[in-house]
């Protein structure tokens, strides 16, 4: 063998060899989830078609032609029994495209399909960058992306920072041809906009995070809602905050929904994430809630405090100190729900989140619905100040105490 194909060779074992290594759930924890030892995909799983040119005469040093920089923030959804995501993936070159890979377990041996996903611009103009899609098997039976579509803000011609963002909307139904909506139409900016599921009043309902400026929330932030009748043409109209900002909060600079809600049947469960400013920076946490069955804007349990941090590794890399969440699967394909039914109350169902650390890789953590639920309906709320966080600590002390 040649010198160049045995390092083909090298590099293809190591890379399987990363692509097939069986994860493991970390020990201990808090009860709510478990997360795992490895993230699921980094820069360094994505083909190595992508990267390198294998012709010997064109690429004689075998060098990386194009470089990955990171996979993270990942839209997900339970596809042909499958779990599937569709991440965003940075190139070196700060650009972000979207990109499906599967499993069988939602765990590990996850791969990629062969090329990246092709978004097409519709009758929107083109796009700089393109990211974080929330997935939503619409009841209209569309599998929707809906993504921040991000480009330089052309009222600030001499100022190379300056930046919109909008929400891109796109459907599908086998995740390789996507159908480009129009961007939707909103008279501030717009990230971390999800479908609902379902349709409420005969329409369909948007999430929202209307935003003043590019990184500023300035008067806005928080958790939008917003109702469209046409989603080719979708319009915010009537937006009103259903989850706000708060002083001294996880969520007192930034308020975004993740992944489009789960529904159970004590209400729907939320999965968001909230910023705050600190020394070193914003820290990105992430946080959940829960709105009633037949108002899904009506919040019905607010557990304070957060959800999932960053821990360990988790809180180095690109942007320091962030957990970011926009994907998760919840079981519930036939054969599952037979299998394992609703039982005493109990929704046995599991759910697979999955989150990203410091804007570079992707985790999954796993739990279950009751457990979820649990946490929600029996975390206590923030009490807003130290007194009543002081004093749920004695309830919680004394409650221990009766135990013998
Ligand atoms: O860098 C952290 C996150 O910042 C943005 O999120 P938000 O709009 O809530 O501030 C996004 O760029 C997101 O992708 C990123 O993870």
């Amino acid at each position: 063998m040649s010198n160049f194909k045995s390092k083909i060779a090298t590099l293809r074992a190591a890379h399987e060899a990363l692509l097939s290594r069986p994860n493991e759930p970390v020990e201990g924890g808090n009860g709510i989830y478990t997360k795992y030892r490895y993230p699921i995909l980094t820069a360094e799983h994505t083909p190595l078609e992508w990267r390198y040119d294998f012709n010997e005469q064109d690429n004689p040093y075998l060098m990386q032609r194009i470089m990955m920089n990171a996979v993270l923030n990942a839209g997900a959804i339970l596809f042909e029994g499958k779990y599937t995501v569709v991440a965003r993936v940075e190139g070196a070159d700060r650009k972000s495209f979207f990109a499906v890979a599967q499993s069988d377990n939602g765990i590990d041996n996850w791969r990629f399909w062969p090329e990246p996903i092709t978004m097409p611009d519709g009758n929107n103009a083109p796009a700089t960058n393109v990211y974080d899609m929330r997935l939503t098997q619409h009841e209209d039976g569309y599998i929707y992306g809906i993504f921040c579509v991000e480009r330089h803000d052309e009222t600030k011609p001499f100022d190379t920072s300056a930046a919109t963002a909008a929400a891109g909307i796109a459907r599908t139904k086998d995740l390789v041809h996507w159908e480009r909506l129009d961007d939707l139409k909103s008279l501030c900016q717009q990230r971390n906009v999800v479908l609902h599921p379902e349709f409420v009043e005969g329409q369909y309902a948007l999430y929202t995070r209307p935003q003043d400026g590019f990184i500023e929330t300035g008067k806005g932030g928080g958790i939008g809602w917003t109702l469209t009748p046409d989603i080719t043409h979708a319009e915010v109209r009537n937006e009103r905050i259903i989850f706000g900002r708060q002083y001294h909060t996880v969520y007192e600079v930034k308020n975004g929904e993740g992944p489009a809600p789960i529904k159970t049947a004590k209400g729907w469960l939320h999965l968001a994430h909230g910023v705050r400013a600190t020394a070193s920076g914003l820290r990105y946490v992430l946080y959940m809630y829960m709105t009633a069955l037949d108002d899904p804007t009506r919040v019905i349990a607010r557990p304070g405090g957060w959800f999932l941090v960053p821990e360990g590794y988790e809180y180095i890399g690109d942007v320091m100190n962030v957990a970011f969440s926009n994907g998760w699967i919840v079981e519930e394909n036939k054969s599952y729900i037979v299998n394992r039914p609703i039982v005493n109350d109990k929704d046995t169902r599991r759910v697979f989140i999955y989150y990203a650390s410091a804007d570079t890789r992707l985790h999954v953590a796993t739990t279950t619905v009751d457990q979820l639920l649990d946490y929600c309906l029996n975390t206590p709320v923030d009490g807003l100040n130290t007194s009543a966080s002081v004093d749920k600590i004695k309830a919680l002390v004394a409650k221990n105490r009766q135990i013998r």
